[in-house]
């Protein structure tokens, strides 16, 4: 391997994460990371200097895979920035320690964040899912392990069915699983008494950037007084939204929606497929950190704490 060519495991993380094959926020993140350990283990460069570069190339192109989770730079500038040491051999180490830790800290936080969410729920609550979220599941899979009875009501959510995998684990987690169509959600309101969702970007003003859907279903909960809550270890916090930057949404393929050969049939027709929506502060009643419960307005403090003024990019060429 040449020093900007990338480990072979590193260019298949890569290409799972964009075919959503390895999905989900705190899951890309944990992949990105372990990738760059792998590039770290196969960079045959012969010069600090080489080694660096062919890091800094590996974690670009995991960069470019998809553009809305943040988890996914925040972990590539958890790892990049741990990478030190005056030879070859130190730089290695270095990297490979990160990677470790940072997953390490992963697993920790959803484990933190899922006991605080879990004081929201009560014995015999009825929450309602969409998409597919670890923290989310965390939450409630933490107030089963406390004694609760919890029921959930699943969205299917379209055009990918993560639904599907939600109802999985919580039926695996003893929780007894109701799956409906996304058109049915607002009918199914009144049935429930928490909205638990996840998120793949959180911005400095507490706007939740999750799986397109989440804001109607956001507006409809507050509509029928449904709390809903966002479940989001801090690597979901956006550090560029601190400067003024916004959230780039992901526009995924056309035949997610549809299959060329109907849209052909049809004919004539524009068909737009953005993968996530944004839920402003006020429709939103908590975000769950592992750090703690917050209200969505008071998360740039949060912010503030962690990430200063903003954040590096220091995958990019110098
Ligand atoms: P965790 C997913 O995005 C969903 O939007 C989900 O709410 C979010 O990531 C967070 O997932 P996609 O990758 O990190 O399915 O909580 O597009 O597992």
């Amino acid at each position: 391997m040449s020093d900007h060519e990338h480990a072979p495991a590193l260019e298949e993380t890569a290409e799972a994460i964009a075919t959503m094959e390895i999905r989900g926020a705190a899951t890309i993140a944990a992949g990105a990371a372990e990738a760059l350990a792998a590039q770290a283990r196969e960079a045959d460069a012969d010069s600090p200097d080489a080694f660096r570069a062919s890091m800094r190339a590996g974690a670009r192109r995991l960069h470019e895979t998809r553009p809305t989770a943040v988890s996914l730079p925040n972990a590539l500038r958890y790892v990049l920035q741990r990478m030190e040491g005056h030879d070859v051999a130190a730089l290695r180490e270095s990297v490979q320690r990160a990677a470790g830790e940072f997953t390490r800290q992963l697993d920790r936080a959803q484990d933190d964040l899922g006991r605080i969410g879990a004081n929201r729920l009560a014995d015999g609550d009825t929450v309602m899912t969409h998409c597919h979220s670890t923290d989310a599941l965390a939450c409630v899979e933490a107030a089963v392990e406390q004694g609760k009875e919890i029921e959930a009501i699943v969205k299917e959510t379209r055009p990918r069915n993560q639904g599907h995998i939600t109802a999985e684990q919580l039926r695996d987690a003893g929780v007894p699983v109701t799956l409906i169509v996304d058109s049915a959600a607002r009918r199914y309101l009144d049935d429930v008494d928490h909205v638990v969702v996840g998120a793949d970007s959180i911005a400095a003003d507490g706007s939740v950037i999750n799986k397109v859907g989440t804001s109607g279903l956001a507006v409809n909960a507050r509509e029928r007084g449904v709390p809903i809550m966002t479940a989001a270890q801090t690597i979901k916090l956006h550090p560029e939204t601190l400067t003024g930057h916004t959230v780039e949404i992901e526009m995924r393929s056309e035949d997610e929606v549809i299959s060329p050969e109907k849209r052909e049939e049809i004919g004539g027709i524009e068909v737009e497929n953005p993968a996530f929506d944004v839920t402003p502060p006020r429709y939103m009643d908590a975000i769950v950190t592992e750090h703690g419960q917050f209200p969505p307005e008071s998360i740039v403090t949060l912010m503030r704490e962690l990430f200063g003024e903003g954040a590096d990019q220091p995958w990019a060429e110098p």
